[in-house]
């Protein structure tokens, strides 16, 4: 199966994309960069504890895909896609929140980090695993299947991951079965500190043709290349003829996460994709149409101050909470009628 390039899926993007949608897609991209950018300063201040993940850069990544997904759709989001969460509706300093694991955070202070996802939003709780959320997505795009629902499942995951077994076997599965679900594969060039020659000998997007299905390659730093991709392999999912893989190129502008100085990529690499900005290039195409961006960069700046503050409000949770809304049934009580839980009650 070829694989197609970003040229044809770029083809006729305005037709699906309104003014509106394009001005929605640079306030997303702007906001995730605006709330990563304050939360690192909250990491470097202590108020952030373990350590702190951003998508610097790859903002169009999930904001194009997440653009192009409806309410009944599910998305298995990762650790450098907050657009995705942001467009779904999760509010700015439910985000901050939570990664300074306060009472009102996401998963209301039991992770301090990327991992939580809010189910009344479609969005999966992130799995740490990678890329465990691939297998999610799939079995997800299963039940759709099973009963005859017309929705679709979308995950992200990053180049390293392609290299181990639970990538094969989501997409296999998916093949097989022609689930509605979409792949992104977000190629930032490294994971961690390993560049892509020493990942793979052949890129990932080509082996979606061994699964049965294609790949397509796009430029990661358009959010309406990406979200036109999207929009066209979800036509085809629903259309009962199963998944695509979209390559995302992008590249990872920051370390791996706040600890990480990445001494090891060369410098002259960063800068040549500084030049490639998601949201710079939106922010021109929409200042050409006569957009009013400065007003939606007053707007964003303004809502990530309000949401930082009402953050810093948010008391820390009450640790006799801890083990709550882990099981859907509550388990028997142990012999002494005390609850399996019981040690961990601060009372
Ligand atoms: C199975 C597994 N092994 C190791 C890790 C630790 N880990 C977290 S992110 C990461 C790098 C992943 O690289 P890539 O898939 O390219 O994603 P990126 O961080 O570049 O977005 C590693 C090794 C993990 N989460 N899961
Ligand atoms: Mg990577």
């Amino acid at each position: 199966m070829a694989t197609e390039t970003a040229a044809s899926v770029l083809a006729d993007v305005t037709q699906h994309l309104t003014t509106e949608d394009r001005v929605g897609l640079f306030r997303a991209m702007l906001t995730m960069r605006g709330v990563e950018e304050r939360a690192m300063t909250l990491y470097r201040q202590g108020k952030v504890p373990g350590s702190f993940y951003d998508g610097f850069g790859q903002e169009a990544v999930s904001a194009g895909p997440a653009w192009a997904m409806a309410a009944e759709d599910r998305l298995c989001i990762l650790h450098r896609d907050l657009a995705a969460h942001i467009i779904r509706g999760v509010e700015p300093w439910r985000i901050f929140a939570q990664y300074m694991g306060r009472a009102d955070g996401i998963t209301r202070g039991r992770d301090g980090n990327v991992h939580f996802g809010d189910r009344t939003k479609g969005c999966v709780g992130m799995v740490s695993m990678l890329p465990d959320m691939m297998l999610v997505a799939t079995g997800l795009a299963m039940a759709f299947k099973l009963r005859g629902e017309a929705r679709c499942a979308i995950t992200w995951f990053g180049d390293g991951s392609t290299s181990r077994g639970d990538f094969h076997e989501a997409m296999n599965w998916a093949g097989v079965q022609k689930l509605p679900v979409i792949f992104v594969l977000e190629n930032n060039q490294y994971a961690y500190s390993t560049p892509l020659d020493q990942q793979f000998a052949v890129n990932p997007v080509a082996r979606a043709a061994a699964y049965g299905f294609p790949g397509v390659s796009v430029d990661g730093n358009d959010p309406e290349a990406m979200f036109e991709a999207t929009r066209v392999a979800r036509e085809r999912a629903l259309a009962g003829e199963g998944p695509t893989l979209i390559e995302a190129v992008t590249m990872r502008m920051h370390g791996h996460a706040a600890h990480d100085d990445m001494k090891y990529v060369p410098t002259e690499k960063v800068e040549e994709w500084r030049a490639k900005d998601p949201i710079d290039r939106q922010e021109k195409r929409l200042d050409a149409i006569g957009a009013d961006t400065a007003a939606v960069r007053q707007e964003v700046k303004a809502l990530i101050d309000e949401s930082v503050e009402r953050a810093l409000q948010s008391p820390m949770p009450d640790g006799g909470t801890a083990v709550e809304g882990l099981f859907a049934d509550e388990p028997a009580l142990l012999e002494d009628g005390n609850a399996p839980w019981s040690g961990f009650r601060s009372a």
